[in-house]
């Protein structure tokens, strides 16, 4: 394909990523209460089951809501998710959930009467949304929509829908907000609408609400679901008084308690991920007030909040009837349930402990939506923290269904605005009033890029080139809006960028004030995002969108190269970060990478070894030096515990990754700025290079057909393990460093095959098996 000038290339609208397929025939419809409830309606219809037919042999439940539903029948409760159908780009995707309901109607051929009841809470479709206070983005009123379908031994069916014979009343729920916590008078509380002939009393009709059913979408990532708990370590009285507990773990999800006390007593729970001055350390959460109430009834209370979620460690119990103990509160760990697949740990506790904090990250942070944090009054998809942490996620979990699921959002979003990859997926800001501080949205290169790299990271660790042709149109749609984008130059530095965000000398206020040029970033990563789109084509069998994004690549390497590369071979602003991209990403010939290691090493030793990065570079600086041959000044980097490096934090007691390199700063105080969480996984990035440079495990295939076993010791670390369960079974790395050299252990799957290579030892290529290799001389 002819090439054309750089300025003038078109964005044509992207080609739609196909839905997930919805198999059902709906003929229900989506029910709204006449009345809101505190936002916590419970919506219920009775039916029995049809006589003549034999027993029921088959049963499903279809259901999905505008808010967040749990769904009962029989007076049990269906399925063990919570806050589904979690959060995707309503306009254009709606996912339901499908239960098998079989052994819930194994009632024989009872003409008893049989509840199907749904609660409601405000979730993300009517709940606060972003920092600017506001909520009700989607609509202002909630509503379900469920289908049970029933099959008799003789091949009959019967089916129940929410239409407008349904009736809605008011629950225990006397308000529920994701950010700002959960109220529930226990006086309220009876299960007496799940049983049939409820009296209903104060109950009011439903009305048919908006939804086109032709955006509804079968669930296809796992759900959130409970997946842990953690008792307290330790309960207290701070200096002002106040009762603390101490979960050990910055955590998500909620605290779950039975208790007895008087009649109409007040417990309430306010959450928080730190201490600060000894008290509750709430400023990070900003307007989210985090706070569950339980008012209580006089008999015995259980209480779980299962309508929010906050992001904490510490708790502060208000109202406790009695002495609190450790028996008492149980915090519940929700995420969404995603299976663990690597492992990861070696002779450094330091860096087990680094690595715990990514894996708590993400399990924070992957709550239906992949989010910039849990905690504040935001917890928004930011593409450009996903970009960063992807390659780190798909390692740790099977996430690849997770984060298809959310780039088919990303490809919803990006079709309606021109080809632009929003800040965040599912993209609510574009509903907030636009601050004039804030920049007018558009492509940004890290967090835009996140249409071809978190594709690219799917791709490489899990094989299936179905992610690529899924998301193409998104990926190239992305590209060309840049290529349309650039200066006549051919370099990416026009607009705004957030560029190296949190580079740790940006002033608290100021978070992209970095030392790296934001359009030497921007380029380097129009360069890689063009590459990696040409190989897509090329997979793909597109010859000419190959063509077109290989020549775009290498256009945006030339101006690259005139541009930036000085006379001296250092890089414009001469800071780590454009080092570091520079280098990963291939955009300099052998010499100038070369020259450019060199340089990058000079400047992280002159710097002490601490880090110098934000979120472009962070993911990248330790690979740069390892390609480079400066795998020392890489460990050194890693294993810095002085403010600013990855395990400052670890020796802070840090549990989670942190948004910036001094969330907490080293008198104990609270970093300043406004935007501060202590869980944050873009800065945990480099656990993709410990995965790979440590453990020793990397896919020299996509999927690990053949995988590249390289642990190039170093730091002083003896020992080292890891495992992965790849598509194809599991490869299991281990490495002792002796003084006769690096005496290795490797697990090869059946189908697999794998790169053995060692530092300064030859490559060996082993196939499935257990393997025994000692000792290989240590380079
Ligand atoms: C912050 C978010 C996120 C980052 C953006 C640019 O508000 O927490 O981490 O991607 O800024």
């Amino acid at each position: 394909m002819p090439s054309a000038p750089l300025a003038t290339v078109s964005t044509p609208p992207a080609e739609a990523t196909p839905p997930a397929e919805d198999t059902v025939d709906w003929t229900a419809r989506l029910i709204s209460p006449d009345d809101d409830f505190a936002g916590a309606p419970l919506l219920r219809t009775e039916f029995t089951l049809e006589p003549g037919h034999g027993p029921v042999t088959a049963a499903v439940l279809h259901a999905t809501a505008h808010g967040v539903f749990e769904a009962h029948l029989n007076g049990a409760r269906v399925g063990d998710d919570v806050l589904s159908p979690g959060w995707s780009s309503y306009e254009w995707r709606l996912r339901y959930r499908s239960y098998d309901v079989t052994d819930l109607l194994a009632v024989g051929e009872d003409p008893a009467p049989i509840v199907l009841g749904l609660a409601l809470g405000n979730g993300w479709y009517r709940g606060r949304l972003g920092w600017s206070g506001g909520r009700d983005y989607y609509g202002d009123e909630l509503g379900a929509l469920a289908q049970l379908e029933i099959t008799y031994a003789d091949g009959h069916g019967q089916r129940v829908v929410t239409d407008t014979d349904w009736r809605a009343g008011p629950s225990a729920v006397t308000a529920n907000d994701l950010y700002d916590g959960q109220d529930v008078d226990a006086r309220l509380a009876s299960d007496d609408w799940l049983r049939p002939g409820f009296a209903a009393d104060g109950w009011v009709g439903v009305h048919v609400g908006e939804r086109d059913l032709t955006t509804l979408e079968p669930y296809s990532s796992p759900p959130v679901r409970r997946v842990g708990e953690r008792v307290p370590e330790r309960i207290w009285t701070s200096p002002s008084g106040r009762t603390l507990v101490d979960f050990g773990q910055n955590l998500v999800g909620w605290v779950r308690f039975t208790v007895q006390g008087p009649a109409g007593s007040v417990i309430t729970l306010r959450h928080a991920e730190v201490l600060e001055h000894e008290e509750l350390g709430t400023r990070p959460l900003r307007s989210a007030k985090a706070t569950d109430r339980l008012t209580l009834s006089g008999d015995e209370d259980f209480f779980e909040p299962t309508l929010t979620f906050h992001g904490f460690r510490y708790l502060e119990v208000d109202g406790w009837p009695g002495g609190l103990t450790a028996d008492d509160l149980t915090a519940v760990v929700v995420s969404t349930d995603l299976e663990r697949i690597g492992t990861f740990e070696c002779s450094d506790e330091l860096l087990n402990r680094l690595h715990r904090n990514v894996v708590w990250g993400a399990r924070g942070n992957f709550v239906d939506v992949p989010t910039d944090c849990p905690q504040r009054d935001e917890r928004l998809g930011w593409t450009g923290d996903l970009a960063a942490f992807a390659p780190t996620a798909v390692y740790l979990f099977d996430s690849s269904d997770f984060l298809r699921d959310w780039l088919r959002d990303l490809d919803a979003e990006q079709r309606h605005a021109d080809g632009m990859v929003p800040f965040v997926v599912p993209d609510v800001l574009k509903y907030l009033e636009h601050p004039p501080e804030f920049p007018a949205p558009d492509s940004t290169a890290v967090w835009s890029d996140a249409a071809v790299w978190v594709t690219w990271a799917v791709y490489q660790a899990y094989g299936d080139v179905s992610v690529l042709s899924d998301a193409y149109g998104a990926m190239a749609a992305h590209v060309r809006r840049v290529a349309s984008k650039v200066s006549p130059t051919g370099l990416w530095d026009t607009g705004f960028q957030f560029g190296d965000w949190l580079d740790p000398t940006a002033p608290p206020e100021d978070a992209a004030r970095a030392k790296a040029d934001p359009g030497v970033v921007a380029t380097a990563c129009l360069v890689r995002s063009a590459d990696l789109v040409a190989e897509s084509a090329r997979l793909l069998g597109r010859d000419e969108d190959a063509t077109f994004f290989a020549d775009l690549a290498a256009r945006t390497r030339a101006a690259f190269v005139e541009h930036y590369v000085l006379d001296d071979g250092t890089l414009r602003s001469d800071a780590v970060t454009v080092y570091a991209l520079a280098i990963v990403f291939g955009v300099l010939d052998e010499a100038q990478t070369a020259r450019a290691g060199d340089r990058l090493a000079a400047l992280v030793a002159e710097g002490g070894h601490h880090i110098q990065t934000g979120f472009a570079g962070t993911p990248f600086v330790t690979d740069a030096l390892t390609l480079t041959g400066h795998l020392d000044d890489a460990y050194r980097l890693l294993l810095q515990t002085e403010c600013p490096s990855w395990l400052y934090p670890v020796t802070m007691d840090a549990t989670t990754i942190w948004e910036r390199w001094d969330s907490m700063l080293p008198d104990g105080t609270i970093n300043p700025g406004e935007m501060t969480s202590f869980n944050h996984y873009a800065l945990g990035a480099v656990a993709d290079w410990m995965h790979r440079t440590i453990g020793g495990i990397a896919p020299a295939e996509p999927g690990y057909r053949r995988v590249r076993v390289a642990p190039r010791p170093g730091g002083g670390i003896v020992w080292a393990r890891s495992s992965l369960q790849t598509p194809y079974g599991e490869v299991a790395v281990s490495w002792t460093d002796g003084p006769d050299g690096l005496t290795l252990d490797i697990e090869v799957p059946d189908g697999v095959t794998a790169d053995v290579e060692l530092p300064g030892g030859p490559v060996a290529e082993l196939s499935a098996g257990a393997h025994h290799l000692e000792p290989v001389p240590a380079g």
